[in-house]
């Protein structure tokens, strides 16, 4: 039996926070043998917010960098960079021609960040999840795993799909497959380091707030030293008066490899003074092997750069067939 298709990415918008791993792609490494993987690039979504595009392109070559370091395979996966293959803007405009504004207006990643941007805000912010959607069913993809922010989305993706396939599909052939979000409980919303109530984000502006996969271990154990904690004894999962005592610990059961049951014995006597060195210490030794990794990938460009041919010829494969059927599906004509 054929493996299902799995679709994800990462905006290359900065460096890779823990949430990013956490959330994203150490669910991907740990599930690819199962799956047909495509991880891609989304380096069209990193311009819906202000960007240099002096560094869009090299943050697009580390993000692609770092999925390979993080231990994407590429006998189980297909890595590539969304805006090599041109079906991603083509079919995010004929579904663009199907979508409710305001089926995009209450999208809360769109409020959130709206509300930064100010009267600036661009059309592309608006649109952001359609060219999400856009991306996702381009590769058939029966699954999307991503963290939990990211589930309105795919909701939304679902919903096109069911526009797309009543208004065009014919009796029992439908034009798009249905996906489903995969997301893991643990991991799926690391919060901020200084707020444990905000998630972990590339674009707080406080570089305190995240672990970036790529900070040096003095920096780790800075920002870990310098974190938001409580005056409370004793350390503890769940207590939703405790935010930042949940993200921490939640941080040192991922990143320890221990069970959940395990940490919370272990840590319910500590005081911060104690846990803190534990988890930087632990938070460094985590990264370590992937910063390794990460140094030696990057300094054979000539081998990332056919890594990412090899990918946009395999992904255009499947996105162009994708998109001929819609296109056909909605009327237009075969260019001759
Ligand atoms: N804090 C988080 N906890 C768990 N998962 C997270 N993800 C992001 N933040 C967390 C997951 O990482 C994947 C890639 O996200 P993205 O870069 O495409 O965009 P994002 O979700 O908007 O991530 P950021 O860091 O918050 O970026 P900015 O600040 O640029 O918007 C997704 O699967 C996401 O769920």
């Amino acid at each position: 039996m054929a493996k299902q298709r799995v679709l994800s990415g990462v905006q290359p918008t900065g460096n890779l926070h823990l949430g990013n791993y956490l959330g994203a792609i150490r669910n991907w490494v740990n599930a690819q043998d199962q799956y047909d993987n495509y991880f891609c690039v989304v380096d069209l979504h990193a311009i819906t917010v202000p960007h240099d595009p002096k560094v869009l392109a090299d943050n697009s070559y580390a993000i692609a960098a770092l999925y390979l370091a993080c231990g994407i395979d590429l006998t189980h996966s297909t890595i590539f960079i969304q805006s090599h293959i041109a079906a991603h803007s083509e079919l995010a405009w004929l579904l663009n021609c199907i979508t409710p504004v305001n089926w995009l207006e209450r999208m809360i990643q769109f409020k959130e960040k709206a509300v930064k941007q100010g009267e600036n805000v661009s059309v592309g912010l608006l649109d952001y999840p359609v060219l999400m959607a856009a991306d996702i069913l381009l590769y058939d993809a029966d699954l999307v795993p991503v963290g939990e922010d990211q589930k309105q989305h795919i909701e939304l993706t679902r919903d096109l799909v069911i526009r797309i396939n009543d208004q065009f599909g014919t009796g029992e052939n439908s034009v798009l497959k249905m996906p489903e979000p995969l997301i893991q409980k643990a991991g799926a919303r690391v919060m901020s380091l200084t707020d444990g109530t905000k998630k972990m984000s590339k674009s707080d502006p406080s570089d305190l707030s995240r672990i970036s996969l790529l900070d040096p271990p003095e920096v780790i154990t800075k920002k870990i030293k310098r974190c938001k904690t409580d005056p409370t004894k004793g350390l503890e999962f769940d207590n939703p008066d405790r935010p930042e005592c949940n993200n921490l610990l939640t941080l040192y059961h991922l990143l320890s490899g221990q069970s959940r049951e395990a940490v919370a014995a272990d840590c319910a006597e500590m005081g911060w003074g104690q846990f803190k060195p534990l988890l930087a210490e632990t938070t460094v030794e985590a990264l370590r092997p992937i910063q390794e990794k990460y140094s030696e990938i990057m300094s054979d460009r000539a081998a990332l750069d056919a890594i990412l041919r090899d990918g946009r010829e395999k992904a255009a494969a499947s996105a162009n067939h994708v998109l001929a059927k819609v296109k056909a599906a909605m009327g237009f004509s075969v260019p001759l």
